[in-house]
């Protein structure tokens, strides 16, 4: 274990812990983040009413939209010149989100990683092969200081190029590979085609910022003979390795020195009993450059606080199983319908009608994202270049907006079914499995 007394500490300890951090967390926040003030003034609330987790539920929640209308550092708890990294990622808008770390939040996102690695038995001898992206998404950095924390010997691939990334994988003697699920399983193919298999060292693989079942886990596991491991997290809150499993690979430890998890009812906002199924929220408790009080994940999971058979005492949260927003995951990036139609508006009305569909597929175990746009009666009189070319310009703006690749069909003008309803806009055919 990376540090026992904390992982093994006793539930009472945890929980004193945990309200001693909310408090001073509280206070902190009160004095240096007007937005948390506000929202507490709104409640009548002082610093001084919360006493400790008990008092948990008083509080305000916060969401993905003040990350928005506080763009970029409006919600950082300390002066920029503490800030010594930042992230972002994917907003429902074109702008990004932007999250911000001291150094000793950096420190102690190391210390979740070093944990998890720990916790499925990686060590200094391990080599760990890095195929998350590097940048400004949270997930290569993330694991990588966590890797090197432990003292393993960390293979900073980032993500792509995968006759390379195999290639590696052998020569270099990887033994732990971090990525997504869907690339993983794509690597597991590839290396199963290639007739490789024999060459590899691989004995795990930590897979995360995406969904994924357990039958995908055995997939992978079979394929390449290892042992597949969940982790999970999201970047404001911190980035991954905010909950992870462990060796007895059934739901992940949240590690709740640092966090406090609840689950609601995202309707009555309620707070659920142990085992129900709700929306994911969470406080942090350490973070100093961005501290968030009851975040609101959008992430549907729930929490069971059964000692595990590893000895941890930490409560383990389900593979999340969707979300209660419109947030779709495609290879590991988070894209919002809102994105998209928010560039089909700037794309000519002479051009293009408003209506639109949005497919997500997957094929050959890798996300397909294609755009079907109406183009105008005008258009569809036009030479086909014309054409061509429209959809070559939505492609690149989708691509800068977006940051991953997706194919715009221009169709003919009243070929999209129309709804009585709402419009469909949507049509995920992906099947987790
Ligand atoms: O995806 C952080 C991460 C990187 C986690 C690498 C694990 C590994 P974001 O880009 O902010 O951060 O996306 C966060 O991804 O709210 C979930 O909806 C989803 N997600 C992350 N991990 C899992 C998982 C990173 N293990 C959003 N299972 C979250 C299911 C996951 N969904």
């Amino acid at each position: 274990m990376w540090n026992e007394k904390i992982e093994k500490m006793p539930r009472e300890n945890l929980r004193a812990l945990q309200s001693e951090r909310l408090v001073a967390q509280v206070k902190r926040m009160y004095e240096n983040v007007p937005t948390f003030k506000a929202r507490m003034d709104e409640k009548g609330l002082k610093p001084a009413d919360i006493h400790g987790v008990d008092d948990l539920s008083k509080l305000p929640f916060s969401y993905k939209s003040d990350l928005r209308d506080n763009y970029p550092y409006g919600l950082f708890a300390v002066p920029m010149s503490e800030i010594v990294r930042v992230h972002a990622s994917s907003g429902t808008t074109g702008k990004q989100i932007v999250v911000g770390y001291t150094e000793n939040d950096l420190e102690m996102w190391a210390e979740c990683i070093a944990r998890m690695f720990t916790a499925i038995g990686a060590d200094n001898n391990a080599f760990i092969q890095i195929s998350f992206g590097y940048g400004l998404f949270t997930g290569g950095l993330g694991a990588h200081y966590g890797a090197q924390k432990i003292g393993a010997t960390v293979i900073p691939t980032s993500t792509g190029n995968t006759q390379r990334q195999i290639q590696t994988m052998i020569d270099f003697g990887t033994t732990v590979l971090c990525s997504t699920p869907s690339y993983a399983l794509y690597l597991a193919e590839e290396i199963e085609a290639m007739g490789v298999k024999d060459k590899l060292k691989l004995k795990m693989g930590i897979f995360g910022a995406e969904p994924w079942t357990d039958d995908m886990r055995r997939t992978i596991e079979e394929k390449v003979n290892i042992k597949a491991y969940d982790i999970y997290g999201l970047s404001e809150i911190m980035g991954p390795g905010v909950a992870c499993e462990c060796e007895a690979q059934d739901g992940m430890h949240v590690w709740e020195d640092m966090f406090i998890p609840e689950i609601i009812d995202p309707e009555t906002l309620e707070v659920l009993p142990e085992g129900e199924t709700g929306e994911l929220v969470f406080t942090t408790l350490t973070k100093e450059g961005f501290p968030l009080i009851r975040y609101r994940t959008r992430d549907i999971s729930s929490l069971y606080f059964e000692p595990c058979k590893c000895g941890r005492t930490h409560l383990r949260m389900r593979k999340p199983s969707g979300r209660s927003d419109d947030m779709l995951i495609i290879r590991g990036v988070n894209v919002f319908p809102s994105q998209i139609e928010e560039v089909l508006i700037k794309v000519s009305e002479g051009d293009i009608t408003p209506n639109y569909q949005i497919i997500v597929d997957r094929v050959n175990n890798n996300d397909t994202l294609d755009i079907n746009v109406e183009m105008s009666e005008s258009m569809f009189e036009d030479e086909i270049e014309s054409v061509e070319k429209t959809e070559k310009k939505i492609t690149s703006m989708l691509r800068s907006t977006l940051g991953i690749g997706a194919k715009v069909h221009l169709v003919n003008p009243k070929s999209i079914e129309r709804s009585e309803g709402k419009a469909k806009r949507v049509i995920d055919k992906r099947i987790l499995h």
